[in-house]
């Protein structure tokens, strides 16, 4: 192929052009805005090298966002296509590429930022720590999941986007039956991001077993953090296994290794079983830290405090060992022996008693409460017969024999949506409701919220219930059409009509934070309106630079609700100068640099490769030369801003 032909798009449509233009578009408005505003200089001094984790979690927020639309409208594409039957909105080449694209973007750029965001947010300040434990790497991490990001989003304008399913099974992501850039891009996008995951895993890990406040023991953390604890430990051992498997698969793509063929001394189950290694334990890392959300919201609006702390703990801790034994469930019907299926069978079916285990506390917890109905403890309310729902329909695609039956049919989309959607996004868009006054300092408009979480409900019943029954009947997914005479058309379209009320309440969303920015009051929520019960709820709202005036002193699981209502004393001693990190651009333009990198590699331009991979090791021998001792926040200056808040013990 010439060099020049490889940029455009293999299966162009008015579709792609229009939002060619719209993209085109809105980068240019921004900048223009930018620059009208004069902003550029607060952009990269406040945000682009900042190292503060409350700002990298906001960063992670706002992707995450503006993520979930791009795969929402995917998602409503694709429920378009297959409402009505014989459709010819979207072609076959397209069709694969928006669930390829949509699956990615889900899970990997929407969901993973969405609870790297809310650790990053929550962790230290629930451990009553000033930062996490490498500061520096944690703006790298972002970054780099920033740019893996992109680079696969621009997939969409240069080249074509990938097509072969977000588990990229070979030999269908090979060059043979994928022979435009698209699974390029998949390979060193995801690659890119991957990096940077593994990353806040060590990073995470290291924080909550070194930073905790004096007196927390690992029995005293809250729910959130012990879940994130469990879930960096799985991140380090499972993003590795996808690290090599991507590398393996570039490798095929790019230099015609044999790795995952058919021929040739390749084995195409190879890539199954390493995809699956990381990619079950990944459905943890996303479910996990939901699991901790729900953890701290439900007990909040009870009122009462956690049912079972101890069995929610091992709990955990089992799921996330289990999680790496269960990975063949993911190809029952690909041929291998009947007795290795029944040994994943039985392994996939024990997680669900844990799980079961969970959902008992917290309706224990509920149980004697007095709940107050709010957007945060709606969504947690709805997420616990929803998710049971799925759980159930799990274990039923855990049945081997039957699996036999229903595999790769809309049944499988349904279950996975209805344990992803009321599990992942109910937690995170309820915790995201629940922490935006610590984030942002005022609330977020209830009614429209509200609103929201009914839509969002309704509609997904609506969307994914039907798929249940077209799945039993034989509707295959990753299938762009179907016949009249099959007659799944009414129930896709009930479908599509759930899918409609779901990007309503996106819209929804979005207008609550654009009301709420405008409208809602500011200086009135104090700093724990919700009446919480752990430490990030004892510091003030908006939180300043380092969290803590004083580092608290724990002696309790709930530790600041004892010291609201027992008498307690948190925050002990006077202020002392407080070391802080100093801000770097390094993490940013490192990050810039992958970009480039990993573009040229997707479209194979060598000396540009090698010109991105010498300014990385730059970068990185720029930082091992660098002499930064981070800087001082004198003790008058923490007193003025203390005074502002009023003060570390005001709420006595
Ligand atoms: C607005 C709500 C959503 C709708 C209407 C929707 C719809 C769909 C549909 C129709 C498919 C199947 C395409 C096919 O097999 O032919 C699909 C696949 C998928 N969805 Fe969603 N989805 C939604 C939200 C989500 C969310 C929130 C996630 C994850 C966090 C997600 C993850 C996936 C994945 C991983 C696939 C599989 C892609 C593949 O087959 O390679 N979806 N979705
Ligand atoms: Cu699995």
């Amino acid at each position: 192929m010439g060099f020049f032909s490889r940029f455009l798009i293999p299966n162009p449509s008015p579709v792609i052009y229009s939002s060619m233009v719209a993209i085109g578009v809105t980068v240019l408005l921004i900048i223009v805005g930018i620059t009208h505003f004069k902003k550029w200089f607060y952009l990269w001094s406040g945000w682009l090298t900042t190292v503060d984790h409350k700002r990298i979690g906001i960063m992670y927020l706002i992707s995450a966002l503006l993520m979930l639309f791009r795969g929402g409208v995917d998602a409503v594409m694709m429920r378009a296509q297959l409402a009505v039957p014989d459709n010819k909105l979207l072609d076959s080449q397209h069709y694969n590429e928006i669930f390829s694209t949509h699956g990615v973007v889900m899970i990997l750029f929407m969901a993973m930022p969405y609870i790297m965001a809310l650790m990053n947010f929550v962790v230290p300040l629930q451990i009553g720590a000033r930062d996490v434990a490498f500061p520096r790497l944690n703006a790298i991490s972002f970054w780099l999941f920033f740019m893996g990001a992109m680079l696969f989003n621009i997939s969409f304008v240069i080249g074509g986007s990938p097509d072969a399913g977000w588990s990229s099974y070979f030999p269908l992501a090979g060059n043979e039956f994928s022979p435009h850039v698209g699974t390029n891009y998949y390979m060193i996008g995801i690659q890119i991001a991957g990096i940077g995951t593994l990353m806040t895993g060590i990073n995470f890990l290291t924080t909550i077993l070194k930073m905790r406040a004096p007196g927390m023991t690992l029995m005293k953390m809250p729910m959130f953090t012990w879940s994130a604890l469990v879930t960096s430990i799985i991140i380090i051992f499972a993003f590795p296994v996808l690290t090599v498997a991507l590398i393996m698969g570039t490798m095929d793509r790019l230099f015609a290794t044999k790795f995952f063929t058919m021929t040739d001394g390749g084995m195409d189950m190879l890539w199954a079983n390493l995809f699956w290694v990381w990619g079950h334990p990944e459905v943890y890392i996303l479910i996990l830290p939901a699991f901790g959300l729900f953890s701290e919201i439900i007990p909040t609006f009870s009122r009462r405090n956690l049912y079972g702390y101890r069995s929610m703990v091992a709990s955990m801790v089992f799921i996330s060992i289990y999680s790496f034994f269960v990975w063949t469930h993911h190809f029952f019907t690909m041929g291998q022996a009947a007795y290795v299926n029944s040994i994943f069978s039985i392994t996939t079916m024990v997680i669900a008693i844990p799980t079961g285990i969970k959902i008992f506390n917290w309706l224990f917890t509920m149980w004697k409460g007095r709940i107050r109905f709010t957007v945060p403890m709606l969504y947690s309310i709805g997420f616990i017969p929803l998710f049971t729902i799925g759980g159930v329909t799990g274990v039923m695609l855990a049945m081997s024999a039957a699996d036999y039956q229903y595999h790769n049919t809309m049944f499988l989309v349904a279950h996975f949506h209805n344990v992803i959607i009321p599990g992942v996004v109910f937690a995170v868009l309820g915790a995201g409701t629940y922490y935006w006054p610590k984030m942002f300092g005022f609330m977020l408009n209830e009614r429209i919220g509200k609103w929201a979480f009914w839509f969002l409900t309704i509609g997904f019943c609506l969307a994914f219930f039907p798929m249940y029954i077209t799945g039993l009947d034989g509707q295959a997914r990753r299938i762009y059409t179907y016949s009249e005479s099959t007659g799944f058309g009414p129930l896709n379209m009930i479908s599509f009509i759930g899918a409609a009320f779901m990007a309503i309440s996106f819209v929804l969303i979005v207008y609550t934070i654009y009301y709420s920015i405008r409208h809602a009051p500011r200086d009135v929520v104090g700093d724990d309106p919700w009446d919480a019960r752990s430490l990030e709820w004892a510091t003030h709202n908006p939180v300043p630079e380092y969290n803590f005036a004083i580092i608290p002193q724990v002696n309790s699981r709930e530790t600041f609700w004892d010291a609201k209502y027992k008498g307690h004393e948190l925050f002990k001693g006077d202020y002392e100068k407080i070391h802080m990190p100093n801000n770097s651009g390094v993490p940013f333009i490192m990050s810039c640099i992958f970009f480039v990198f990993g573009f040229a590699l997707v479209f194979s331009i060598w000396f540009l490769a090698i010109i991105g991979l010498i300014g990385i090791f730059v970068c990185m021998a720029h930082r091992s030369f660098e002499i930064d001792h981070g800087h001082y926040i004198s003790v008058e200056e923490i007193k003025e801003t203390e005074a502002k808040f009023g003060g570390v013990n005001k709420w006595k």
